[in-house]
């Protein structure tokens, strides 16, 4: 019988999903004792090796995976579930299996932004190897691919991966153990596909036939620049949930004749969970749910996104970001709702990452206040701490504030100066952009930055819905403050819009709304776009 080992913390359930997807019944380890009836078992983690190595502790687990994965018996780990296998990490004070005798070291952001997110090649060290695909990676730290220091961790290794100039162990293979640093249920077919192939034969002799082949530095690393589409979702007039889209955040139909908005209809461009499934299908590198009218009210008791989480996530095997709401909550019955059970709610959902907006702008004035000393008390901090800061991305809702020549007041540091001669600083809003507040999108980006999230993703409200390509001075700005990665947003307008922000900036991922949801380009298109371009994306 396969067994899931969840130790409740990250997204499990859309690796419940894969399996269900691909036809094979599992059950999971509730107790010490189940690990006696397993004939093989999947470890599949996100987040942190310290909560992982003291939940597995906490609830007697910890020696019993020991035992299983020691006996010979088929075991595939992901993420948390290859780290595990480690001696120590240099994340946590608690010790690993020690099954693998080499350290899990942080990724050095000299070069580089930190976590490594997106999608990147795995090269096998088999040389009669097919030629890899692409596969999800998300994580801050890793088994660095040392064959002189490590020569025993080296024997491990089964596939490696280039991120900047560092070489990783991307996955591991000896005996019955397997295991990934990627996350196979989030990689699409490739990823399902390698699923498929290790729970039809898990208990297959997995030794290399060929001898492994080292590995060196190349020029260039193999990540992908991604593509997000964006479903903004909010209830329409009759309750429904559905996909908006507005113009600078505008999501009411305009009176044709004065083009003023009170009294429109909330423009309705589609169900959230078909719009996600057809971006799946078209090669979307990564999906995004913004409910987009939570600053309102968003009792978890009675939240319909969970429901829209839970269904999208059945149905897509690529990540996704839930955002609006995650902040601290009161529910009808009276029963207060910390942030970090929001977010656990809809990790359990199906989510692999929660974006946090007016909270996480609240939590950087705080920390402003208080001199720059973080209290461990934010949602970006409490949340982080369980889940890693890889789950953790900031939404920034800036705007331009333009400003004399000679403009010498505080944000004078952060002023950009137009070609037209033209002068501004960016300030940031609550509330979907109705409330300004005294902060710069700097200041927001590098408090975030602090306190520990682990990717921004920066709108713009003057470029949303307008189609005139995505603020490069912006996305520019913010991108040489912060060490973390940067999703661009809003404004996009053709494939060449793309093109133009990985051409211009080093952003590392690019989302749109409108013109994927009014079919004007296709997924497809703007990869193609790319190619051409000599940008590296995933097929
Ligand atoms: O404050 O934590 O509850 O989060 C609310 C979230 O909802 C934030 O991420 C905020 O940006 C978003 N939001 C709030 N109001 C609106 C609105 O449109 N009225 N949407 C809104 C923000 C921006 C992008 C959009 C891109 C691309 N939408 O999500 O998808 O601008 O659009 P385009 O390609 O069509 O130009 P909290």
């Amino acid at each position: 019988m396969l067994y899931l080992l969840d130790y409740g913390a990250g997204n499990v359930t859309s690796l419940a999903n894969s399996l269900r997807q691909l036809g094979h019944d599992f059950r999971w380890i509730e107790t010490p004792t189940d690990f006696e009836q397993a004939t093989s078992l999947i470890f599949p983690g996100v987040g942190a090796f310290e909560s992982a190595i003291q939940h597995l502790t906490r609830r007697g687990l910890l020696e019993p995976l020991r035992e299983y994965i020691t006996s010979g018996r088929p075991y595939l780990g992901i993420c948390i579930g290859m780290q595990v296998l480690f001696q120590s990490s240099e994340e946590s004070p608690s010790a690993g299996l020690g099954i693998v005798p080499c350290p899990i070291e942080r990724f050095s952001n000299d070069d580089k932004s930190v976590p490594h997110i997106g999608w990147n090649s795995a090269d096998l060290l088999d040389a009669s190897a097919e030629d890899p695909a692409y596969y999800y990676f998300v994580h801050s730290y890793c088994a660095k691919y040392n064959p002189e220091k490590y020569p025993e961790a080296a024997e491990w290794a089964y596939g490696t991966t280039q991120y900047g100039q560092e070489l990783f162990v991307s996955s591991v293979r000896k005996g019955n153990i397997f295991a990934t640093q990627f996350h196979p249920e989030k990689s699409g077919a490739a990823g399902l596909k390698l699923l498929d192939t290790w729970l039809r034969a898990p208990g297959a002799a997995h030794a290399l036939a060929a001898p492994r082949v080292a590995r060196a530095l190349k020029p260039k690393h193999g990540l992908t620049k991604r593509v997000i589409a964006c479903m903004d979702v909010r209830a329409n007039d009759a309750g429904d949930l559905v996909v908006t889209k507005g113009d600078q955040y505008d999501v009411r139909e305009k009176n044709p004749s004065t083009t003023v908005t009170a009294g429109g209809a909330v423009r309705n461009l589609g169900k959230p969970v078909a719009l996600a499934a057809r971006y799946y299908d078209a090669g979307a590198d990564e999906l995004c749910l913004l409910n987009i009218t939570s600053f309102r009210h968003s009792p978890l008791q009675d939240q319909p996104m969970l429901a829209v989480v839970r269904a999208a996530a059945e149905r897509l095997f690529v990540p996704l970001t839930i955002g609006g709401g995650i902040k601290d909550s009161v529910d009808p019955d009276g029963t207060a709702r910390s942030a970090l059970e929001v977010a656990s709610a809809y990790f359990r959902a199906g989510a692999d990452k929660v974006s946090i907006g007016s909270e996480a702008l609240y939590a950087v004035e705080r920390l402003r206040a208080s001199g720059g000393v973080p209290d461990g008390t934010s949602a970006i901090e409490t949340i982080a701490h369980a889940y890693g800061r890889q789950a953790v991305v900031v939404s920034i809702d800036p705007r331009r504030v333009y400003v004399d020549a000679d403009y010498a007041g505080r944000h004078a540091a952060e002023v950009v100066r137009g070609a037209d001669g033209k002068a501004w600083w960016y300030q940031c809003a609550v509330s979907g952009g109705r409330e300004d507040r005294d902060l710069s999108v700097v200041e927001l980006a590098q408090g975030a930055d602090t306190l520990g999230a682990g990717e921004l993703l920066l709108n713009s409200i003057d470029r949303d819905g307008t189609g005139l390509g995505f603020d490069l001075d912006l996305l520019a700005l913010v991108k040489r403050s912060v060490r973390i990665p940067v999703v661009a947003s809003s404004g996009a307008g053709k494939a060449a819009h793309f093109v133009e922000v990985f051409a211009q900036t080093d952003v590392e991922a690019a989302l749109a709304a409108g013109i994927f949801h009014r079919e004007q380009v296709g997924i497809g298109e703007v990869k193609e776009a790319l190619r051409a371009a000599d940008i590296n994306v995933r097929q």
